[in-house]
């Protein structure tokens, strides 16, 4: 059984396995294709027509299954490799060990907000961006420096209160845990994160940026506790609702896999504090 783990507590050898299999699926042009994914549905995602995997009630369990896919790839490169999580209310700084030369790499250079060390930097010539909205190839990032903050455990707690999965018009405009945790209404969790890392994170084509992964698998962890905090409210619409996915409406791209098959993630993987 996979076990997703704080990435604060990863082994030198779990950074460096972790950090390999992403080498390796970016060399084999897979890892590119989940970059193409996210920003194809970026870009199609609306307000007040068909919405997938953003701004709408399918954000949480199509972001599941798109890391499930993903963290399937990095264990066809190495089985004992699983997507760890950023806990970014406890690991709040550029100085975290995250964003060491060992994992992730720093900040980008204040000029043109380049990724200069690490794993990623663009002079390894292992990780040219060729997805995104600009020629630019090399990673870019600028941590902290847009003026928010990360998100803290109290305003995490805050939604996490919230009982209702999801409102109409179950959009960006919505009320209840789903739009909050996402970040369009309120005190704002997942979509501050992106801003906060700037870069490539704060674009369509975010998955260019590795901390991608731990970012939504801490928003993944983050459903799994509001399941456990409410066990009687359950994913809405229930039922067929327009340009929305219900719980029992295949989501593309996949189209063999529905809300509902997502709602238990423990066939698959488990977290380290469960
Ligand atoms: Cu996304």
């Amino acid at each position: 059984m996979s076990v997703r783990k704080n990435q604060a507590h990863l082994t030198a050898n779990e950074k460096r396995e972790f950090v390999n299999a992403l080498l390796e699926l970016k060399r084999s042009g897979r890892y590119d294709a989940f970059v193409s994914t996210h920003n194809g549905f970026i870009m199609n995602d609306t307000d007040h027509g068909d919405r997938v995997a953003h701004r709408s009630p399918s954000f949480l369990p199509w972001h599941r299954k798109f890391l499930l896919e993903f963290e399937r790839e990095l264990q066809r490169v190495n089985s004992s490799v699983t997507i760890p999580y950023w806990d970014w209310t406890a690991d709040r700084s550029p100085d975290s060990s995250l964003w060491a030369d060992d994992f992730l790499g720093p900040t980008g250079r204040s000029t043109d907000g380049q990724v200069m060390t690490g794993p990623f930097a663009y002079q390894t010539g292992n990780w040219p961006i060729s997805i995104g909205m600009d020629r630019r190839p090399y990673l870019r990032r600028s941590l902290g420096s847009r003026g928010v903050q990360l998100p803290t455990r109290a305003e995490v707690n805050s939604v996490l209160a919230m009982a209702t999965y999801d409102m109409p018009p179950w959009n960006s405009g919505s009320d209840g845990f789903r739009n909050h945790l996402e970040g369009w209404r309120g005190v704002d969790l997942h979509n501050r994160v992106h801003v906060w890392v700037g870069g490539h994170m704060a674009t369509g084509a975010s998955p260019n940026d590795p901390v991608f992964w731990l970012h939504h698998c801490f928003i993944d962890k983050l459903w799994d506790e509001w399941q456990r905090a409410h066990p009687d409210s359950g994913y809405l619409p229930a039922t067929g609702t327009a340009n929305v996915v219900g719980l029992h409406d295949p989501m593309r791209p996949w189209n063999d896999t529905t809300p509902a098959d997502m709602l238990d993630h423990t066939p698959h993987y488990t977290y380290d504090t469960a």
